[in-house]
């Protein structure tokens, strides 16, 4: 029988294709994030172990005042968040800067459209003051559109240590253009997530309820809901691994048996030997002298931190 091949094809069917017939074979957690995708992150940042959103909260209540006068300018500013997701706690910050009394405009900028709905929504209730422009986008897209932005003081944040999924290369390209869309007296905040106890890292992502794997397979679903595919989710285990020396953490799906994958949408079949992986997710832990390196090998300077009370997360502010 002849089928013909369907021509749908993004950037997800791409790498899909192109990590499933790699060796190792890997997946990209960029794709895990559709609405089902979102609301496992949600439940993630509520969950105890998942640290990260706790220490960021603290940092944000605790420095907010010298945060904020980093921030301000008296002609205003354009207040540009990377990766806003649903915003909790950036509406710290955000709260703080209505009641100064300062002039901005919020530009909350995510790959889920989904997600940015949510935020303007919440916002519409909880802070109405603030005048949002929300744009649906990936990083690299969006940042070029910003390098016209030039009227006013540009203040980008990146928080929740989303930085951490890329690998030093790669982060070090993301902050470059980030800084060839910076101005000068322009700033960059942004959360890093620091090495610790290597247990406390495993246990954030490796809850025993089962919620990271659940977000972590989504991918699985995601490819068998928009590429007509078979896997089942239920023949791979979620395995999380920590390199203390590197700082890196990685998460992986492992084949449980030998078995066969039909994607159809792909007109590919994909085989698994008992006990093979798909490297699925990075979450890269930091130190100042890591940091450090990297804004030096991007042309940044760092000009202030701010860390919580353990020393588990620290903001870094930027400036070219
Ligand atoms: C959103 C990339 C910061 O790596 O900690 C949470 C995503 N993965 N649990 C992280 C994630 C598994 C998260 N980031």
């Amino acid at each position: 029988m002849t089928q013909t091949k369907p021509t749908i094809s993004t950037a997800f069917h791409k790498e899909v294709e192109e990590g499933l017939t790699a060796f190792p074979k890997y997946l990209s957690s960029k794709f895990i994030y559709d609405k089902k995708g979102d609301k496992l992150f949600q439940d993630i940042m509520a969950m105890p172990s998942y640290y990260l959103t706790d220490c960021e909260y603290e940092i944000f209540e605790t420095h907010k005042t010298a945060i904020a006068q980093a921030f301000t300018s008296k002609s205003g500013f354009e207040l540009i968040e990377l990766g806003a997701g649903d915003g909790k706690k950036t509406k710290i910050l955000l709260e703080h800067l209505v009641t100064r009394g300062d002039t901005f405009t919020y530009l909350p900028i995510d790959i889920s459209q989904n997600a940015l709905d949510g935020l303007e929504e919440s916002m519409n209730i909880d802070l109405p003051q603030v005048d949002i422009k929300p744009q649906q986008g990936t990083y690299f897209d969006v940042l070029e559109g910003l390098a016209n932005y030039n009227s006013r003081k540009k203040v980008i944040v990146v928080l929740g240590s989303n930085i951490g999924n890329l690998l030093h290369p790669q982060a070090i390209d993301f902050l470059s253009n980030i800084k060839k869309a910076m101005s000068p007296g322009d700033l960059l905040f942004m959360g890093f997530d620091q090495k610790k106890n290597p247990q406390v890292i495993l246990d954030a992502y490796n809850d025993p309820e089962g919620i990271t794997a659940a977000f972590n397979k989504n991918l699985l679903h995601r490819i068998n809901d928009e590429m007509d595919g078979t896997f089942n989710p239920d023949q791979f285990k979620h395995w999380e691994v920590y390199d203390p020396e590197t700082g890196t953490a990685k998460s992986y799906l492992v084949s449980k048996q030998d078995q066969d994958v039909r994607i159809n949408a792909l007109d590919l079949d994909v085989h698994f030997n008992a006990w093979e992986t798909i490297h699925t997710e990075i979450s890269q832990k930091y130190d100042d002298s890591i940091v450090e390196w990297l804004a030096n090998e991007s042309g940044l300077n760092i000009i202030n931190d701010f860390a919580d009370s353990k020393g588990y997360y620290k903001n870094y502010l930027f400036e070219k």
